[in-house]
This record gives C-alpha cells, structure tokens and sequence, in this order.
C-alpha cells in the first residue's frame, strides 16, 4: 500500500507533464484541438492511481518475493481472491474510474463535434456567418485543396483564415489516405469514390501540419504539407495571388 502511494503521487505529476509538453508542438489552434488534449490530459491522470498499483503489485512480487523455501515463498499472505474487502476496492474503484471515463469521453465527443460541425447546418447559416469550404484530394502521395467558392483556386499548402469555420469535403484518386490537419485537431479518412466531411475553425495565426494517417504506399511518411493560418486580409490577399476573386 505504501509502495502504491508514494508511486501514485510520484507518476501523476509526471504524467501532467509528459501530456503538458505535447503543447510545445504549437498545438492548440483550434477549440477541437484543446478539446484533445484536455481529454488525452484527464485520461492520462485518471489512469494514474491503476497504473502505480499495478506497478507497485510487479515490484511487490519482484522484490519482497524473492526468497524461497522448498517450493514456497519464504513469506506468504493470504490469497487476495478470498479478500472480500481487497476485492470489493479493486472492482469499486476501476469501476467508478472507467464509468467516468465513459461520461468524459461521451460528453467530450458531443462538444467536439460541436465545435467541428457547428450546432447550427450549414446549409441553415447566415451567408456571412456560411463557413469557408475547403475541397481536399488525397492521391499518392501530395495533398492538394481547392476553394469552391473562390474561383476554384487550388493549392498545395492548406491556407485558412483564421477564426472563420471551415468545411473540409475530403476524398481521394486512388487509394486511402487520410487527411490529417495535426495541431488543429482534424483527421478524417480519404476515401476514393466517396467524400467524407467534417470542419474546424483555427483560432490561432501560425504555420502548422497537414500528414497522411493511413499507411498509403511507398512514399506514406513524406505525404505532408503545411497549413498557413493567417488574418482575413492575408487569406483574401493570398486568394488574389492565386487567381481567385475575393468573395468575402
Ligand atoms: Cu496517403
């Protein structure tokens, strides 16, 4: 029991940290991202207390029953499974920890897709407040995004403006790729002959990364490209540069 303390209240700030550094990155820019790593964080922390008992348990058995005599160990405690009181904690507190990791994850789920979708349609929202779509083609093995509504402008680096939603309508030319926009918090898989949907809004101006996350062929690792997230006059600047008019 001692063991299982001190090594609870040493690992749980240690895993803090280790799931604290991930925002080195450049991660969070967006609320879905947040969402993530807020949830990766309470995991992390709620699986501390299983996580050192299990420990403790292994180095119990390690250590303090090493010596034998005959075929016994030199000390030997009652069996737990006989341990009503031992057995009742083990399954109450997992229990309860699992049920509300369930509830985070289930709540969580819903406030991402929220801030993914929107809550309200698009095809129900205010043209000014309409979100920007974003056409994204996998194909072995580059990445390629065009803008419907500006003149069908296309690119090889995915700029957005930043605090407008976005729609990505994703699909691919050959095989499975998988559209993954890292620090926005944005993966979802590239199906030829199908388009899957979903949608972001960047809250945070920088350059970040765009990676495939489904094994796609020879080339799979060097499938990325960049995200600028820039203001609405650079987007709208950037647009013209590309040959596409300014549409809002
Ligand atoms: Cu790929």
């Amino acid at each position: 029991m001692i063991l299982f303390i001190v090594l609870w209240v040493a690992l749980s700030p240690l895993g803090w940290l280790v799931t604290d550094a991930m925002n080195m990155t450049g991660a969070p820019a967006s609320k879905v991202m947040e969402e993530i790593q807020q949830t990766i964080q309470v995991f992390t922390i709620v699986s501390m207390p299983l996580c050192a008992f299990v420990l403790a348990v292994l180095l119990y058995s390690l250590f303090g029953w090493k010596h034998v005599q005959g075929d016994r160990p030199k000390f030997e405690s009652p069996a737990i499974r006989t341990n009503r009181v031992g057995v009742g904690l083990w399954v109450g507190a997992t229990s309860v920890l699992a049920l509300f990791l369930v509830g985070w994850g289930l709540v969580e789920l819903a406030q991402i897709t929220a801030n993914a979708y929107g809550t309200i349609p698009s095809d129900e929202q205010p043209d000014d407040e309409k979100p920007l779509i974003v056409n994204v083609t996998g194909q072995q093995w580059v990445w390629t995004f065009e803008y419907p509504e500006h003149d069908r402008v296309t690119s090889a680096q995915l700029y957005l403006p930043v605090d407008r939603p976005v729609y990505f309508n994703v699909t691919s030319k050959d095989v499975i790729h998988n559209f993954w926009a890292v620090e926005l918090g944005v993966k979802i898989d590239a199906n030829p002959g199908a388009i899957t949907q979903t949608g972001v809004t960047p809250n945070k101006i920088g350059t970040f990364n765009v990676r495939c996350a489904e094994l796609c062929g020879l080339h799979h690792a060097y499938m990325q490209t960049k995200i600028r997230v820039v203001d609405n006059d650079d987007f709208n600047s950037w647009v013209r540069e590309m040959g596409g008019q300014k549409t809002s």
